[in-house]
């Protein structure tokens, strides 16, 4: 198991936000997630943070986002245990700890439907939704 958000890497995430805030050309930074964890639990999830999990009852690969962070594509995140090898259609679990209302949705740039994840909460994915996330957003859903 790999854990990519210490706190020290918090420090440096929150140095770099600061950065990418005083530098608008280098603002793609807000819209990666911040966290990655392979076999995570709902416990991986940090206070602040929207996650969603590869499988139900918050396992397999988690990609998780501090509140007012997003990523449009999911097609960008990487994940070697998934299918096609990015999170693309796979989430099938999510919780956001935000004080957000985060948005995910089966289209990449939103839409195609959206789905809204209200905060506090968590859960799984009604069948209808599972292995269908493609982008999230924190401003709820239109
Ligand atoms: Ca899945």
């Amino acid at each position: 198991m790999h854990r990519f958000f210490t706190k020290a890497s918090l420090a440096v995430a929150g140095a770099a936000a600061l950065v990418a805030a005083a530098a608008p050309a280098t603002a793609n930074a807000a819209t990666a997630p911040v966290l990655y964890v392979e076999a995570a639990g709902l416990a991986d999830c940090p206070a602040g943070s929207v996650c969603l999990w590869q499988h139900i009852n918050y396992t397999g690969f988690m990609a998780g986002w501090r509140a007012g962070t997003y990523t449009p594509d999911f097609r960008t995140i990487k994940c070697s245990g998934c299918s096609g090898g990015d999170f693309n259609d796979d989430a099938s679990s999510w919780a956001n700890f935000t004080g957000q209302k985060y948005c995910v949705s089966a289209g990449i740039n939103g839409g195609d439907p959206d789905n809204t994840m209200p905060a506090p909460s968590n859960g799984p994915f009604t069948p209808d939704w599972n292995d269908r996330a493609s982008s999230i957003g924190f401003i709820g859903c239109p």
